[in-house]
This record gives C-alpha cells, sequence and structure tokens, in this order.
C-alpha cells in the first residue's frame, strides 16, 4: 500500500482527509487506531504524533517488496517514509502532490486566487471551526450513540451564527468561499458542515450558506465516508 492513514473509521478528522483523498483519487489504507483504549497516548504512537492525535499519514512510494529496492537505488523519492500530521498539513501536501495528476486546482497557482484560497483557509481555521466543530462533534456523538451535551450546542450556537453571517455575504458573491471555482477551503469544512446540518437547521437561516453546504454535502467524495471511513484501494 503506498499511502497510510493512521486513524479511526468514525472521527471527524479522519474524515477530513479520506475526503481530500477521494477528490484527488489516491488510494489509501487506513490503519485504525484504538482511541477508546487510549492507543493514541501510548509512547509508540507519540513517537509519530507527539500530541496523541490522529490522524497522522505516512507515504511510501511503492508497494513494501519493492521498497528496499527503491531505497537504495539512486531513484527513491525525498518523502518516501515521510509522515505527516495536522489535517489541513496534510491536505495541502495531498493536493501539491497529486492535484495536477488528477486534473484539479484545489490550491490555485495564480497569486491573487492562490492568496484568496489562504484567507479562506485561514477564515474556515478562525472563525468557522471553533464553534462549528463543537456544535458538529455533539451531533456526531450522538448519531454514533456516544453521548450528547446540549449546552455545548447553546454556548457555541451564538458565535457560530455570528460566524454565519460573514459567510452569507462571502456565498452571495461567489459560488465558493475563495471564489467560483470549488478549493481546498471549501473541503477543510468536511465533515463538520454536515455533520452541524444533520442536528439543527442553522444553515436555513443564511440562504447562501445553506446552498453551499448541500452542494458540499452532495459531493462523491463527501458521501463516500459519510458513514465512516474504509481503506480505499481502488476508485
Ligand atoms: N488539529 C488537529 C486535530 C487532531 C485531533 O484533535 N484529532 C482528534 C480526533 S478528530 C483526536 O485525536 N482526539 C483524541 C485526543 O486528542 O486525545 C488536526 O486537524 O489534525
Amino acid at each position: 500500500m503506498v499511502l497510510k492513514v493512521y486513524g479511526s473509521d468514525v472521527t471527524t478528522c479522519t474524515r477530513r482527509i479520506a475526503t481530500i483523498l477521494h477528490e484527488l483519487q489516491v488510494p489509501f489504507e487506513l490503519i485504525k487506531i484504538d482511541l477508546k483504549n487510549k492507543q493514541n497516548k501510548t509512547e509508540e504512537f507519540k513517537k509519530y504524533q507527539p500530541f496523541g492525535q490522529i490522524p497522522y499519514i505516512v507515504r511510501f512510494s511503492c508497494f513494501p517488496s519493492a521498497r528496499l529496492l527503491v531505497l537504495l537505488s539512486a531513484s527513491a523519492q525525498d518523502d518516501d517514509g515521510f509522515i505527516l500530521f495536522e489535517t489541513r498539513a496534510i491536505g495541502r501536501y495531498l493536493v501539491a502532490k497529486h492535484q495536477a495528476g488528477a486534473g484539479l486546482e484545489l490550491i490555485p497557482s495564480d497569486p491573487k486566487k492562490h492568496a484568496l484560497f489562504e484567507q479562506a483557509a485561514a477564515f474556515e481555521q478562525s472563525n468557522f471551526d471553533p464553534a462549528g466543530s463543537e456544535i458538529g462533534l455533539q451531533f456526531h456523538l450522538r448519531r454514533l450513540g456516544w453521548g450528547f451535551d446540549q449546552a455545548v450546542v447553546d454556548k457555541n450556537m451564538p458565535l457560530f451564527e455570528q460566524r454565519l453571517e460573514g459567510y452569507n455575504t462571502i456565498l452571495g458573491k461567489t459560488r465558493y468561499l475563495a471564489g467560483d471555482e470549488l478549493t481546498l477551503a471549501d473541503l477543510f469544512h468536511l465533515p463538520i458542515a454536515p455533520f452541524v446540518a444533520e442536528g439543527s437547521d442553522v444553515f436555513e437561516k443564511y440562504p447562501n450558506v445553506a446552498c453551499w453546504v448541500k452542494e458540499l454535502s452532495a459531493r462523491p467524495s463527501w458521501l463516500a465516508y459519510k458513514d465512516g471511513v474504509v481503506s480505499t484501494l481502488a476508485y
């Protein structure tokens, strides 16, 4: 297997990576980490992810049987055995590596378009994710039967709605967050946006946002893993 994702079939972060891999049509093997038994907090795990969090990826440039030969040869690639964590960094790396082959431009090269992508990626992390992920996580936990805390939803909803006003303005001008083409910044909102939509009708108050969330939630890359991430060896 070329790319290994150390994560979980159910968690939000692993879904984000699986969705990006699907967009890029990059096969991957999911290595499940047992969060319930705190496998992610073992010293062995923390050798690869020092914060004890999932997911992280390990990339190999060829299949195991051929790996030694490649490592011994001049054709060994720099990123053979390359390990990376943090979903947004992983997403950027995967796109940089594979978007040309997939015929996509999820991170635009034109300087102005690139800057708009970075702007959207920054406001996803600072304006959408803090309250959105708290709310989305509660609905996700409820669906899994792992508990639900309405107080967390109530506490985060006012700030989230304030942020959605800004999103509604932006999406009133362009189809996506960084212009009229889909970028990785839009994909960073998966899986949180659909998880919020599953448990609440808050997006309906912001019609441009509702339309954008519906479109993202209908993408084959989201539908493929919305009920759980599985190893995908071929598309
Ligand atoms: N900012 C990190 C967050 C990683 C993260 O919080 N992962 C969660 C699962 S979605 C986790 O490992 N939780 C267990 C823990 O923090 O102990 C990323 O985007 O990769």
